[in-house]
């Protein structure tokens, strides 16, 4: 690569930052968001401490839109063993942990949408309090409901944070 490509490319990207704010390192932006997704199968607690060392969180999500964006974000990012296996999918960053059945997001926005699966959550065993997309069903749609998982499972994370400005 010539030395005057590459600063080309280090000013489109300089000039894109100034514009609409940059993502750092290892993160995907969309919008105005970053998105780091770790494909280590890791408890909930770990991918949440992980998050948090990368200055962000696992994604919240409060309307449809948000649960597509990450959800066609997993899908480009994993091969079909992924794709075609009902419980392996990502931590987001719901739980109830504090209180049974009062669900919280990690990153403290508020508990303002729900996407469950038809029969969850179900506290399985009385021991699931950590939630990730069933990833069950014959469409995207149905795929992304949500069930409560035993936060020890251990699951591919999407952790997420603003642009820096
Ligand atoms: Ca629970
Ligand atoms: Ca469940």
């Amino acid at each position: 690569m010539s030395s005057n490509f590459t600063i080309s490319l280090f000013l489109l990207a300089a000039i894109a930052c100034l514009s609409q704010g940059c993502c750092p390192e290892r993160f995907m932006q969309v919008g105005n968001r970053c998105y780091y997704y770790n494909s280590n199968e890791v408890d909930w607690h770990d991918a949440r401490h992980a998050c948090n060392r990368l200055g962000a969180h696992l994604v919240s999500i409060h309307n449809y839109e948000d649960s597509r964006e990450v959800y066609v974000l997993w899908k480009s990012l994993v091969d079909d063993d992924y794709l075609n296996t009902w419980h392996r999918a990502y931590w987001i960053g719901l739980n109830d942990l504090q209180n049974e059945n009062v669900f919280e997001w990690s990153d403290g926005t508020p508990m303002d949408y729900s996407l469950w699966h038809p029969i969850e959550p179900n506290n399985n065993n009385n021991g699931e309090d950590c939630v990730s997309p069933k990833n069950l069903g014959s469409n995207d749609f149905d795929r992304q409901k949500w069930n409560d998982s035993g936060c020890g499972n251990r699951k591919p994370y999407f952790c997420r944070r603003s642009v820096i400005s």
